[in-house]
């Protein structure tokens, strides 16, 4: 679709366009069948330079000052107020009228209106606030849709985004950092537009750098889920995404430290992965879409789900209200994808709803996980007596996590096994869950997540050996976590 030359054309655009003192001019170009292609693809390729060029631009505070909503971190801000934004003080530098003219001051309170404005809000609205997350989907496709057309106007030409498919062919390759953001340019990493300091230092390396783990990736459980949202939420395709791949990979990229980058929700937007890697989850979930379930289950939310309205900037800089009946129509968007093709989840999962209650290892006092200097695991031990496993076909461990701040890593949860000589394994990894959500959720109390994971395959282990007990064992992922999380409630339910 793109060759070389034309690439280097557009580069010359870019360079001719940086020369401008304001914005861009001419508005939304056509957007007719926009692609969006995977990032290590010729044309995905093509769209990383543009991106590349964007960045640059709406990072340049000369030509895109602070107040104006096609600047970076107006965008970012849109997703979550960076907390470096969050004050009185704060706002007051960037939407400063002081000695400018009274068309120019208009502009800038036109603009905080956008940001802040009572009817007009922008910032701080990517929806990651409730238990349920309702328009989790909907509003980033919307808010992705504005984005890329901003880009496609910055750069003077179509652009679609590309997407991050870092499940793709289930090879390791994909789950590292696409090269483009983490290599160096004239030999320093800071010099590309595309690299961000706020990351986990393995992943961001620019050779031999670390991969994110298959569980991160896996969007298994949300494909068989039975609707996008079911009675109990946390069984819901809109949830399970949220949960894998979305947080996981969002706090594996995460770095260290008070700004983790793409590990917390008010810091994520600033990193340029975010896009591609938001850019992959609605591709995700328009591949749900087109599968008989999710053909199905649209019917049944989709008249009380499309009232509502969401705010965004326009190309030029002005408010853009967009209902949320929009992201129900990938047409009306304009926009498509290359690949769509279905994705195969493991026979026999469980699925279902209901089950029994075989152990509850609810306590009274929560059960608290922090590691300091190395990672620290609970273990519960539970005796499955009184159910015949040999009866169950799907099993799930269901918790119920509480988390105050960022504990800067995904989690693990095991059963294992009493010692059996005839054995190997002596436990088996039912899933994995993160807490991504947990700083702006702001209850007292601290933020709820409920997860529900798969444990069929770890039934099979525990029929197999005739087991009557199982230990369950949680344990931080990889990292030191830097901030305690709760159980509150932690099930073993057999189907
Ligand atoms: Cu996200």
């Amino acid at each position: 679709m793109f060759t070389r030359r034309e690439v280097l054309i557009s580069g010359m655009g870019l360079a001719a366009l940086a020369g401008l003192s304001t914005g861009v001019g001419g508005g939304v170009r056509a957007s007719e069948g926009r692609v969006r292609h995977e990032v290590g693809s010729p044309e995905g390729k093509a769209m990383l330079e543009l991106y590349r060029e964007a960045v640059k631009l709406m990072r340049d505070e000369a030509k895109f000052p602070r107040h104006d909503p096609r600047s970076w971190k107006f965008q970012a801000n849109i997703h979550w107020v960076h907390p470096d934004d969050d004050s009185e003080e704060a706002l007051q530098a960037i939407f400063s009228t002081t000695g400018l003219s009274p068309d120019e001051a208009e502009k800038v309170l036109r603009h905080r209106a956008l940001a802040i404005g009572a009817t007009s809000r922008t910032w701080s609205t990517c929806q990651h606030v409730d238990a349920v997350e309702y328009y989790f989907l909907g509003w980033h496709r919307l808010y992705l849709w504005h984005f890329e057309q901003i880009v496609s106007s910055l750069v003077g030409q179509d652009f679609a985004l590309p997407y991050w498919d870092y499940g793709k062919n289930g090879s390791s390759e994909h789950r590292a950092l696409p090269i483009e953001f983490r290599e160096s340019i004239g030999g320093s990493q800071a010099a590309n537009p595309l690299w961000y300091e706020h990351r986990n230092p393995e992943m961001n390396k620019e050779n031999g750098a670390g991969e994110m783990d298959p569980a991160d990736v896996s969007p298994s459980a949300a494909f068989q889920s039975a609707g996008l949202y079911l009675p109990d939420t946390r069984k819901g395709f809109n949830s399970l995404l949220n949960t894998s791949p979305h947080g996981n990979v969002h706090v594996a990229i995460g770095g260290p430290g008070e700004d983790p980058g793409m590990g917390t929700v008010p810091t994520a937007g600033r990193d340029p992965v975010f896009w591609v890697h938001h850019c992959n989850i609605d591709r995700l979930w328009e591949i749900w879409r087109r599968s008989e379930k999710g053909k199905a289950d649209e019917t049944t939310f989709r008249d009380e789900w499309k009232g509502a309205t969401f705010a965004f900037s326009d190309p030029m800089g002005e408010l853009s209200e967009m209902e949320a009946a929009r992201a129900l129509d990938l047409s009306s968007l304009s926009y498509d994808y290359d690949d769509l093709a279905a994705v195969v989840t493991p026979v026999g999962a469980a699925a279902a709803s209901g089950g029994k209650i075989i152990a509850h290892l609810a306590s009274s006092v929560p059960m608290e996980i922090v590691g300091r200097g190395g990672a620290a695991s609970l273990e519960k031990s539970t005796a499955i007596g009184g159910f015949d496993t040999s009866q169950a076909k799907a099993a799930s461990v269901e918790l119920e996590v509480r988390a105050r701040g960022n504990p800067g890593d995904r989690f693990d949860v095991y059963l294992a096994f009493p010692k059996q000589a005839q054995f190997k394994e002596k436990e088996v990894r039912v899933g994995r869950f993160n807490v991504f959500g947990a700083t702006t959720k702001r209850d007292p109390g601290g933020a709820t997540f409920f997860f529900s994971l798969d444990a069929s395959n770890a039934l099979k282990d525990i029929i197999e050996r005739g087991l009557d007990g199982v230990t369950v064992r949680v344990s931080p992922a990889t990292k030191q976590t830097s901030s305690p999380i709760y159980l509150d409630d932690l099930k073993l339910v057999l189907n």
